[in-house]
């Protein structure tokens, strides 16, 4: 057992006032706030948007903010822990669901922080980035990397809804975070690489005629992330089908801060994994099922999204076949090299 350690009461009014006055303040009496024995203490809370509740206060928005008084048409998922207004979901991730009107664009601009857009409702949207069309079909990810230019369009004739996420409170809590914005792009007319260059697992363009992008493919259409992941509960080893999304060219995560892995859940299949220092966002491609987080009870049905702090203890279990992308700090943490998982 460490000592107790001394408060600030304990001091004379007459040090505690000198020492404000030069600036200054005595470690020892904070000194646990900033390092909890055994683990860390988040403020984050577990949360659980339903898309029953979020879809309708969207599409209001719709009537009632044009795409060109809000540059982007978005409703914020605030942690519980940081209360209504915070702009982040967990210590790290951002999230938001994002409202696009047919015939609608969302103007260019450019940013330090990461995104990675997850369609979830409507067709006929697409992301430009740096020139290179993405469509957006339900449960594609798009990623629209830092330093990379980015505007939204919409050909379709029904709303187009999506989740964001971002790695902004990272870049906030860095004084980081700006934008540029500039004039819509020039779209190059040609397929996104996912229908191009990297349409097959373990083909990439051959090394010796071109050197890759840094981030060479923008899209990852569902259907190939469902298809593997069926083929892998199938023939897999019987634990839950998880796979994560990588760079094609590096085999290193998508992002350099938020890593994406999907998960498929069988009817009646339960899920509990290790507590992981990393925070989470779950969201809900298809499927029914519910989860208990650190005592809390989520029931989670399709285009749900729901959030662990750090550490959660997580049980999962699906009534139906389930679909979910979880979203996570895991890249960040192993490049401060403190990644840890624990067993139950
Ligand atoms: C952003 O660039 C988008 O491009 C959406 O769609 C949400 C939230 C914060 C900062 C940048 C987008 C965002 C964002």
């Amino acid at each position: 057992m460490s000592p107790q350690l001394g408060t600030l009461e304990e001091l004379p009014q007459d040090y505690r006032d000198a020492m404000t006055a030069a600036g200054v303040a005595p470690l020892w009496p904070m000194m646990r706030n900033v390092l909890p024995h055994g683990r860390p203490q988040p403020q984050t809370k577990p949360g659980h948007w339903s898309f029953d509740a979020l879809r309708p206060l969207l599409l209001r928005a719709g009537d009632l903010t044009p795409v060109e008084k809000a540059e982007r048409r978005v409703l914020v998922l605030s942690d519980p822990g940081r209360g209504n207004g915070a702009l982040q979901a967990t210590s790290s991730i951002y999230l938001g669901m994002q409202l696009l009107l047919p015939g609608e664009t969302a103007p260019a601009h450019v940013h330090t922080p990461s995104a990675v857009r997850v369609m979830v409702e409507g067709a006929g949207a697409y992301t430009v980035v740096d020139g290179e069309k993405l469509p957006m079909q339900p449960g594609d990810l798009v990623l629209t990397p830092g330093g990379e230019w980015h505007d939204h369009g919409h050909d379709g004739s029904e709303p187009v809804i999506w989740l964001d996420a971002l790695d902004l409170p990272l870049y906030v809590y860095l004084e980081g975070s700006y934008a540029n914005e500039g004039p819509l792009q020039a779209q190059r007319n040609r397929p996104d690489a996912a229908q191009v260059e990297y349409r097959a697992a373990g083909l990439v363009p051959s090394r010796a005629r071109s050197r890759a992008r840094r981030y060479p493919m923008m899209r990852y259409p569902w259907a190939h992330t469902e298809a593997a992941l069926r083929e892998m509960a199938r023939f897999g080893d019987h634990t839950v089908a998880e796979m994560d999304y990588i760079n094609p060219e590096t085999g290193e995560d998508i992002l350099p801060a938020l890593g994406f892995t999907a998960m498929m859940l069988q009817a009646g299949q339960d899920d509990s994994p290790p507590l992981r220092s990393c925070s989470q966002a779950f969201h809900v491609v298809s499927g029914r099922g519910h989860s208990v987080i650190d005592g809390k009870r989520v029931d989670w049905g399709p285009k749900d999204t729901f959030t662990a702090p750090v550490f959660a203890e997580i049980d999962h279990k699906a009534d139906e076949e389930s679909f979910l992308i979880r979203v996570h700090d895991r890249p960040l943490q192993e490049k401060l090299a403190y990644y840890e998982e624990r067993a139950r």
